[in-house]
């Protein structure tokens, strides 16, 4: 490709790990186009970023801008992991104050497209001024940004009555063709807690919607092959380009070095258990458990008998006298059956082991893309926002199962072990989760399809820039 034709992206994602990584595997699909790359996001986290492979390294720029102090907001906290669920409005609070740092980069860049989250609401009309092109880049699935809000402006101004959370618990009616896509009672809060002005100033919608109002495209984790109607319903609605850049399955260098010794350890341990036999239990890292919650799920685990893997981490932020325990001699009991994990696990390293045969998991988008690549029926257990869509989506597509839960939100350990005996069972019921998740991971692992989406990102980019700069 000819320099002058070469573009510079800046990149700028929300400050969580889930969402910094896909931002930065998107980077390195353009810089291996040949493009430049500006990685933007604060120092720290910049620093925890996994280290790029030495042929990026020229070609991606991290670019470091410090996070402003907020009020109580906790020192050093410049991520997610590292605050509470309570903490979050003024972490949004001082990520908005990145605005002066990143319109000064942006004057001084030439840069040819931004690509931002759904946060910097304030970024948009900065970028269009400096003559930059715009794109949101949503790291979560069509069916659930478009049940948010009928249109940009309905969520910019939130008046609409239809996008009151008691709303939700019914198919928006905005949705032109049938659907089940509809909150649980249970599950009003977590969308309040999307729709509800917060001490940031600004509700996650707000924010959403003005994003993708001065958006000159949207680019999307999803594919055509899985839920079509949703990606076409999402162009409708929105009235800009939607361009979905495929599931971005996980690259094999992100399953961890070999050698690595958390890796022999854990493998040692899957070694000696039978094939497709351990449940491998996660529910991500931003949801915090309550102390019922952790009991029930150990008790539940306990009751199954089955062999289990529970990556076990301490809710972000979490001091001594809020941290949640296990029930009392619940190690003892599972000992050599059961392995409690509460460091950093290598994800798709254990997902990939052969003894691995179910995934008991939170629904978040990518685990869900994680565990149904390498073909896993799922167990469900949502327990935010998004994830209860989900859930109900690979619920039809009959994937595996999910927990019953009580009116309240509650489940008992009675639920999660009758659930996790029908999905593990090698025969019944749960043989044709496990075939239906064979299946649908050959949609979730071809290669080429995945790689024709990201060939097509590109080319938008490309193309876009050439027609804008004619003009
Ligand atoms: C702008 O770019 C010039 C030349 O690369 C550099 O010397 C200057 O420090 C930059 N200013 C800012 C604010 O980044
Ligand atoms: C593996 O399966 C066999 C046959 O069902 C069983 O006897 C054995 O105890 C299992 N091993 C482990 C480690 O669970
Ligand atoms: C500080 C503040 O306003 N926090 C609120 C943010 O939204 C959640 C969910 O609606 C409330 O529970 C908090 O009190």
């Amino acid at each position: 490709m000819a320099s002058e034709s070469k573009l510079h992206v800046v990149m700028f994602p929300w400050v969580a790990f889930g969402h910094m990584i896909p931002f930065l595997e998107l980077s390195k699909v353009i810089a291996q186009k040949g493009h430049r790359v500006s990685f933007v996001s604060t120092p720290k986290n910049i620093q925890r970023l996994p280290k790029l492979p030495p042929n990026f390294a020229s070609l991606i720029n991290l670019v470091k801008i410090p996070l402003p102090l907020v009020p109580n907001l906790p020192e050093n906290a410049e991520a997610t992991m590292d605050v509470r669920t309570e903490d979050m409005p003024y972490l949004k609070k001082a990520f908005d104050g990145l605005e002066a740092g990143l319109s000064e980069f942006l004057q001084n860049s030439s840069a040819d497209w931004i690509i931002y989250d759904f946060a910097p609401h304030w970024l948009p009309p900065i970028a269009a001024k400096l003559g930059v092109s715009r794109a949101f880049f949503s790291i979560f699935n069509a069916w659930f940004i478009s049940t948010l809000g009928p249109s940009v402006s309905a969520m910019v101004d939130g008046s609409d009555p239809r996008t009151a959370p008691e709303h939700f618990v019914v198919p928006p009616e905005w949705i032109p063709f049938p659907t089940n896509l509809a909150y649980r009672h249970y599950e009003i809060n977590w969308i309040r807690s999307t729709i509800n002005i917060n001490a940031s100033g600004f509700s996650d919608t707000y924010r959403l919607g003005y994003v993708i109002m001065g958006s000159d495209a949207i680019f999307i984790r999803d594919c055509n092959e899985l839920e079509p109607l949703w990606l076409n319903l999402l162009e409708e609605l929105h009235q800009k380009p939607v361009i979905p850049v495929g599931f971005m399955p996980p690259p094999a260098q992100n399953y961890g070095a070999d050698k690595d010794e958390t890796w022999v350890s854990i493998r040692e341990w899957l070694d000696g258990k039978n094939k497709s036999s351990v449940v491998y239990v996660a529910l991500g890292s931003e949801a915090t458990l309550s102390q019922n919650d952790v009991t029930e799920l150990a008790l539940g685990l306990e009751l199954s008998g089955l062999p289990f893997f529970w990556a076990l981490r301490k809710p972000p932020g979490s001091t001594k006298s809020d941290s949640v325990e296990l029930p009392q001699g619940f190690l003892e009991r599972i000992k050599g059956r059961g392995l409690v994990w509460t460091s950093w696990a290598p994800q798709l390293r254990i997902l990939s082991h052969d003894s691995v045969g179910g995934f008991l998991t939170h629904c978040g988008w990518s685990s869900t893309i994680e565990g149904l690549t390498l073909g896993h029926p799922l167990i469900m257990l949502p327990f935010l926002v998004d994830q209860g869509l989900n859930a109900l989506v690979l619920v039809e597509k009959k994937v595996g199962r999910e927990v019953q839960r009580n009116e309240d939100g509650s489940f008992t350990r009675n639920s999660v072990a009758e659930t996790l005996r029908l999905v593990m069972d090698f025969d019944g019921e749960g043989r044709a989760y496990r075939n239906n998740a064979k299946e649908i991971s050959e949609i979730f692992k071809d290669k080429n399809r995945q790689d024709r989406y990201l060939d097509q990102f590109v080319e938008y980019l490309e193309n876009q820039r050439a027609l804008l700069q004619k003009t």
